[in-house]
């Protein structure tokens, strides 16, 4: 059988002893953690159309990665091709999930209908691979923002033709994630925007899209589709203004349309820093309100302002991430899907084992200190002593919704001292940094 990363063997756990080379330093897939192996806590996923599909092209320049697939002659061969490599890939790496774009894992045709037919292909073939393997889809999505008929936008294009097509699309990206065993499908508006307020109709846009998944989820009834709908917000690139700017945003829209109840968020770490939030406040907003469903792992660089995708290494923010996790009870239907490209001189194929090692040991050690976390009640102990006036006296009867204007007026009238406690934020970071030492 063709080898696709001939000379890299599976990366494994290096215990302590020995750490150089590719090898994993904190993922230890069937370890015990907060009562679940590793790897049901994290659910890694492989993002097809970086991993496979991106070469290192980018505005400035051409491909620069050296795969061993690349050069395949005819569109349906090289696709062939990338999905045996993303399958040995998957193995070699552990990575138990994967996520693709229609277009990613089947060139387009003259006509949907020549597409569709390209995509049953290679969904025969995947499947397959997948039934040989035993790795799992964790969602499908349709890429509505490459081609040029989405220049104005897809469910939100003013053109109604252009809805058709991508109506006709996301049927059928349905029926393959079906066809697949996916546990969610995302919904990513890459298009779904505005460049300039002079030429578009807000509302018209945002009435449109609502109805676009008023379809998806009655289509996704009629065919037994039971995955988690997600919405990925992100508040700019492509447009300049996206409608699913972020968490909040995106959950006034769905509340606005009634597609709360079918939908929750795929939250990526690079688009909330583009929103300009911290990757925490996206999480934490979606699990308060019960809408926290996947993540897409990557990071961002606080010094550009545009979605670099990085593969995340960042300790503190993997280790809130997954305190946000485990906080809500660990995923169901999501996971973490990386996201993320190699930078472009990152260029040897054993740079795409580094870069998945990396974010999968930065994650495992997030979890490991977000349990140790959550078990000593680190952060629920600060809460509830900065809390504690709601829960006695005069705290207790706003809490219970016995107080009004007048009867707190009276209380606080004549109070002469209102002290305050500090909030200690400086000791507490203190504190975190010895967690992420030491737990
Ligand atoms: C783009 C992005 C997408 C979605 C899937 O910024 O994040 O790749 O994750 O369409
Ligand atoms: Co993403």
């Amino acid at each position: 059988m063709k080898e696709y990363f001939p000379g890299i063997k599976r990366v494994e756990y290096a215990g302590d002893e020995k750490r150089t080379g590719l090898c994993f330093r904190h993922y230890q897939p069937d370890k015990i953690v907060a009562g679940r192996p590793m790897r049901d806590h994290l659910r890694f996923s492989m993002a097809y159309w970086h991993s496979i599909c991106n070469a290192g092209r980018d505005m400035f320049g051409a491909e620069t990665a050296v795969r061993s697939w690349t050069d395949t002659p005819g569109a349906m061969k090289l696709a062939e091709e990338r999905a045996y490599a993303a399958f040995e890939f998957l193995d070699k790496m552990g990575l138990d999930y994967f996520c693709f774009h229609d277009r990613d894992i089947a060139p387009e045709g003259e006509t949907l209908a020549e597409t569709n037919k390209n995509l049953d292909h290679m969904v025969r073939l995947i499947k397959k691979l997948m039934a040989d393997t035993g790795k799992k889809l964790l969602w499908g999505t349709a890429s509505l923002f490459y081609h040029p008929r989405y220049v104005h936008g897809a469910a939100t294009s003013p053109n109604a033709d252009v809805f058709a097509y991508a109506a006709a699309q996301v049927k059928k990206a349905l029926e393959i994630t079906l066809e697949l065993g996916g546990e969610g499908y995302v919904f990513w508006g890459g298009r779904e925007g505005y460049e300039t307020l002079l030429n578009t109709d807000m509302k018209r846009e945002q009435d449109n899209l609502a109805r676009f998944l008023h379809m998806a989820v009655d289509y996704a009834k009629e065919i037994g589709f039971t995955g988690q709908f997600l919405i990925e917000p992100k508040p700019k690139e492509p447009t300049k203004h996206q409608y699913d700017f972020d968490v909040a945003s995106g959950i006034a829209f769905l509340k606005t349309y009634g597609l709360d109840q079918y939908f929750k968020f795929n939250i990526e770490a690079n688009h909330a820093t583009l929103a300009g939030h911290t990757f925490q406040h996206e999480l934490r907003v979606a699990r308060i309100n019960g809408l926290l469903g996947s993540v897409d792992a990557n990071q961002g660089d606080m010094l550009l302002g545009w979605d670099t995708d990085q593969f995340p290494t960042d300790l503190y923010t993997t280790t809130l991430c997954m305190y946000e996790v485990l906080k809500m009870g660990g995923f169901t239907k999501g996971g973490l899907n990386f996201d993320a490209k190699v930078r472009r001189a990152s260029l040897q194929p054993d740079d795409l084992f580094y870069a998945h090692a990396a974010g999968m040991d930065a994650f495992a050690r997030g979890l490991v200190v977000a349990d140790a976390l959550i078990r000593d009640g680190f952060f629920e102990e600060i809460l509830e002593k900065r809390y504690a006036s709601y829960e006695t006296g005069i705290g207790r009867e706003i809490t219970e919704g016995r107080a009004d204007f007048k009867s707190l007026e009276a209380y606080i009238l004549n109070k002469r001292d209102i002290p305050n406690e500090s909030g200690r934020q400086e000791y507490l970071e203190t504190i975190l940094n010895e967690y992420i030492l030491k737990a």
